[in-house]
């Protein structure tokens, strides 16, 4: 039961460049792991809320593709889907990288965030990489990217500092309602987190070549007994040399990324996976609008412009 006179809940939107932590502090902030994490930029791709409920709040944290200059439309697909989440923001999280000091792309982040009305809270994360004697610079450098309500430094790689950015936060958000069911963390299938997964290992085991072009389908997600589902999902590249990376020799690399994603995907669904994995090559796929709706990446739609008579 909850007290509904003491009762917080709002969207926590997390903002930033890419690479700086935003799907990392996600995780973190829900004990759990539902948006995938790598070393390369632009992991994220789509908009993932994920729901903590607690006993005096919920906060539905709101991951977004990280801002950068669009390269294709993939990219636009991306930045606009960051975007779009902006005005249903009760409080932001500006995430930077406390490691590196600020860079153009933290600047275009900061100036986009600008519009927003909600509260601003500054995070410098990785806290954990940077030298004590030069926390504070840092912190100076990244305040002056903007306005910001409040400052936190955190790691979210180790935890430090993220129970009390929770509290900061909750202290932040407005009165209200639980928005969802008390045992929901994601908003996303069970399927999309399968994708994702075998995304991520995809990305970890191979280099530059692949991770921009790759996108993941799943194609068949079907419970064939109470624990065991049967899914079949094709790794799209835009490249007959990318597709043969990802198959290996004699198909090695497949058999690899399909073992380690099965690995991580089994504990978080409760279930035992049969995870058969195609290759498949789409040329140019990341600029075609048709296809990338089908990938799960569709365009919002602009508005139409009115035809003068
Ligand atoms: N040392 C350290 N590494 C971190 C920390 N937080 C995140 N990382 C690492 O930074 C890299 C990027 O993390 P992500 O969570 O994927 O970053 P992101 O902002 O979601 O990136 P995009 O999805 O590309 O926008 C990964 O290698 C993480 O392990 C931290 O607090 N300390
Ligand atoms: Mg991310």
């Amino acid at each position: 039961m909850t007290n509904s006179d003491q009762f917080h809940s709002g969207f926590v939107l997390l903002w930033g460049r890419p690479n700086v932590g935003k799907s990392t502090l996600l995780n973190a902030a829900l004990g759990r792991k539902v948006a995938i994490v790598t070393p390369k930029p632009q992991t994220t791709r789509n908009r993932i809320a994920g729901v903590r409920t607690t006993e005096d709040a919920q906060m539905i944290f709101v991951d977004t593709p990280g801002i950068h200059p669009p390269h294709d439309t993939l990219g636009e697909y991306m930045v606009a889907t960051a975007r779009e989440a902006l005005p249903d923001a009760d409080v932001v999280l500006f995430l930077v990288d406390a490691s590196v000091p600020p860079g153009p792309a933290d600047e275009q982040a900061a100036r986009l965030l600008a519009s927003a009305t909600a509260p601003r809270v500054l995070v410098l994360n990785k806290r954990d990489l940077v030298a004590p004697d030069l926390l504070a610079q840092r912190q100076q450098s990244y305040e002056a990217l903007g306005s910001f309500e409040q400052t936190a430094v955190i790691s979210a790689a180790t935890g430090e500092g993220v129970p009390e950015l929770l509290q900061r936060v909750q202290a932040l958000l407005p009165l209200g309602p639980m928005y969802f069911p008390e045992g929901m963390v994601s908003d996303h299938p069970d399927s999309f987190l399968v994708a994702e997964l075998v995304r991520e290992q995809a990305l970890l085991k191979t280099q530059q070549e692949i991770p921009y072009s790759l996108a993941v389908v799943v194609e068949e997600f079907e419970p064939r007994t109470e624990e065991l589902t049967y899914v079949r999902a094709v790794l799209y590249v835009e490249r007959e040399s990318q597709k043969k990376i990802l198959i290996g020799e004699g198909g090695s690399m497949l058999r690899e990324i399909g073992k380690a994603a099965r690995a991580e995907a089994e504990p978080l669904l409760g279930k035992r996976l049969y995870l058969d994995l195609w290759v498949k090559v789409r040329p140019r796929w990341r600029n075609d609008e048709s296809v990338l709706a089908r990938f799960g990446y569709p365009m919002p739609k602009k508005p139409r412009k009115r035809r003068s008579r």
